[in-house]
């Protein structure tokens, strides 16, 4: 049966998305090598593990004569949590292979990572791209959370790639899925084998950046998204006067998208997680936050608000934090016999029995449910599963009581009628934005060009990014330099470094200029859908956050 597509799709579908002036003549650019890169952080244990791909110089791509090179068969996987603009990726990569010679061929691995164990595979042509193109979702190839760490797993790849002649593996993922192709590409240099690694960055979550990354993929929409949703129910609020929103926003730890959504929207309160860490501020401080908006707008007869909520904040609490890190130790090392207790209550009570004393002051005192969403499995990465811990629930039950008792001091007058929500699916799949359209499609243009210069172990790094996309500056940086250790699973282990809001940062300190008043006073913004057409500014603007910091 043919797939119907809506007109907007059909409209999109036939967009050009813009490159970097690099790539005027093909992928086959003119490639600089520039300084030599260590790890941003623990760089000594990061050289000491990482012995061929660690110190690599940084790449840099200009115009070139759009001269044929060697035909490249490449393997593309997409990995992890859905992120607007991962087909633009794919399309990038296939136009820009074909750029440097028509005889090259890439094949999807289906599925995410395990698709390259387990050799399920399909060769992505031109017909089959073009239903994809410019679209939102993952479905082209799929996408999973297998993470790549044995000897077995890389072995098996190789041999599947080999096979297929493939010269390079392109991993489109976050901080974890890139953290694989890291490991990936030391194994493959370090053992002399011909396959090359190249990374590209996706998450909606923000937190895979630094001077060479600007933003990571998808970030960008999905925040678009979840904005224009916030507005839409600031203007309901504001409208009925009868509820408080409480709005939890996707971004697993970092606090980026619930950032960049206050920044669009002026809500009443958006409770960042990192200065939540930074200040050591214990639950009850952080309800009172909520609750001392809630008291001065019931002085002034509004009864009505919105609160947004990262959906890390619990992990970034401090008691919280240090029961978290016992729960994924004692789980790590209990797994069998806790799975096999009958209840809830018998679970509880085996994990109260294992924790410290202070750790179990903290989980005694949480509902059942929140209980339970704290031990639930940890992702094969090792994280929380924070998308499914209810905090947004929590904190209204929290400031309900907290409201009950200042009511009982005479402290708060008001009605308190809550509605929660959960923004995260609703802005992963969505169709990108121009500027993610763009920006994912010269990521993919740009990693053609690296496998094109023979290298392995690096990110496609497309910058500048404040600017038209003509003078976007294309390279790449060693993956290596990403990398800090980090105990995962109960051990040390190298991973990408998660890059968190920064109080020092512009987008916080804009933020923090403005809060006090929109606590009090209804300050709300109303950014609408995502625009496609129309003038640069409208459509083609990118995120506050990325303004803010490149100014
Ligand atoms: P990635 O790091 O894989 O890009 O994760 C994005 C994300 O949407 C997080 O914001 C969220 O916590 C997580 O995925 C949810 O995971 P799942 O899709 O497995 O429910």
């Amino acid at each position: 049966m043919a797939m119907t597509v809506s007109p907007l799709q059909k409209a999109r579908l036939a967009y050009s998305p813009k490159l970097p002036a690099a790539y005027k003549n093909g992928a086959t650019a003119i490639c600089t090598e520039g300084e030599k890169m260590g790890a941003f952080a623990d760089s000594d244990k990061i050289a000491a593990t990482f012995k061929t791909t660690s110190n690599l110089p940084v790449l840099t791509f200009s115009e070139g004569k759009g001269e044929k090179g060697k035909a490249v068969n490449v393997a593309v996987i997409l990995s992890g949590g859905q992120a607007p603009g991962g087909h633009n990726v794919i399309a990038g990569l296939f136009d820009g292979i074909k750029s440097i010679n028509a005889d090259s061929k890439l094949y999807g691995f289906q599925g995410g990572p395990s698709g390259l164990t387990d050799n399920k595979y399909i060769e992505i042509t031109s017909d089959f791209l073009a239903a994809y193109r410019n679209t939102g979702g993952f479905d082209m190839i799929g996408s999973g959370r297998t993470k790549l760490e044995t000897i077995e797993q890389f072995d098996k790849t190789e041999k599947n790639c080999l096979a297929l002649g493939i010269n390079a593996i392109v991993i489109i993922g976050g901080d974890d899925s890139n953290t694989n192709a890291c490991l990936l590409a030391e194994y493959y240099k370090a053992k002399g084998s011909p396959i090359m690694v190249v990374g590209c960055p996706k998450t909606i979550d923000g937190d895979l950046k630094n001077a060479y990354i600007e933003t990571s993929f998808g970030f960008d929409t999905a925040s678009k998204v979840y904005s224009e949703l916030i507005g839409n129910i600031e203007r309901d609020a504001n409208s009925a006067k009868k509820y408080w929103h409480f709005i939890k926003l996707m971004g697993r730890s970092a606090s980026h998208i619930a950032l960049e959504c206050a920044l669009k929207t002026q809500p009443n309160v958006a409770l960042i997680s990192e200065e939540v860490a930074e200040k050591k501020q214990n639950l009850d401080e952080v309800v009172s936050i909520v609750a001392d908006s809630v008291a001065k707008r019931a002085a002034n007869g509004e009864n009505f608000g919105v609160a947004l909520i990262p959906e890390g904040l619990i992990e970034f609490i401090p008691d919280f934090k240090v029961l978290i890190a016992e729960l994924n130790d004692l789980l790590a090392a209990n797994a069998d016999a806790y799975n096999a207790l009958a209840d809830n209550n018998e679970k509880a009570a085996f994990i109260s029995a294992k924790l410290s004393a202070e750790s179990n002051k903290v989980f005694a005192a949480l509902p059942m449910d929140i209980k339970m969403q704290l031990t639930m499995d940890r992702d094969p990465h090792g994280n929380v599963q924070v998308s499914r811990i209810e905090t947004e629930k929590l904190l209204v039950e929290l400031v309900k009581n907290k409201l009950a008792a200042w009511k009982k001091e005479g402290k708060y007058a008001g009605k308190f009628s809550a509605q929660t929500h959960f923004f995260g699916y609703e802005g992963r799949c969505s169709a990108p934005s121009n500027f993610d359209a763009d920006y994912c499609y010269s990521l993919g243009y740009n990693a053609a060009a690296i496998i094109g210069t023979g290298k392995t172990g690096y990110m496609s790094s497309v910058r500048n990014l404040t600017a038209p996309a003509s003078e976007w500056i294309a390279g790449a940086i060693p993956l290596t330099a990403m990398m800090n250790i980090e105990h995962r699973h109960g051990e040390d282990k190298p991973v990408i470094k998660k890059a968190l809001v920064e109080l020092e940062s512009a987008p916080f300190k804009a933020f923090a200029a403005q809060r006090e008043e929109w606590a009090v006073v209804t300050s709300f913004t109303y950014p609408g859908p995502i625009q496609y057409y129309g003038p640069a500014e409208v459509a083609d603007i990118t995120t506050v956050t990325l303004q803010l910091e490149k100014n």
